[in-house]
């Protein structure tokens, strides 16, 4: 079993400010915020990253989404819009190796990204 940073959140075993959980994720604010409102989503279920999704993982994914959608409506960032991300590996800026998706809102953003 992996044992990364939000793996250790997701024990009781780091603190995090935790917005929402249920059974299959967890959500808490990103240590270093890049947005006024910055979220990150994780699956309890261990999966690296996206490169590691399958299609056993569909109904998960979009849940990720869901919750994500969720939290910006009680962040009230969703009618200023809000941007969801998921890095994918070294190109993609990935650091913690375990699948999550970004919620950043709070501030208009630029794109493309640096
Ligand atoms: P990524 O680059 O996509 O792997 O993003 C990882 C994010 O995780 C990064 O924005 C900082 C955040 N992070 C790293 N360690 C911790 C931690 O211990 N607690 C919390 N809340 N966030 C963390």
């Amino acid at each position: 079993m992996s044992d990364t940073v939000f793996h250790k959140i997701m024990r009781g075993d780091l603190p995090a400010d935790i917005l929402y959980q249920d059974d299959l994720v967890v959500a808490f604010r990103d240590i270093s915020p890049a947005a006024p409102s910055h979220v990150l989503i994780v699956p309890r279920k261990d999966l690296p990253s996206v490169s590691d999704v399958t299609e056993d993982d569909r109904m998960l994914v979009g849940h990720m989404v869901l919750v994500a959608r969720n939290l910006a409506t009680s962040l009230e960032i969703e009618g200023e819009g809000y941007r969801l991300v998921f890095n994918c590996g070294e190109n993609g800026g990935q650091v913690v190796p375990q699948l999550h998706l970004h919620l950043l809102g709070g501030r208009k953003m630029s794109w493309p990204p640096g």
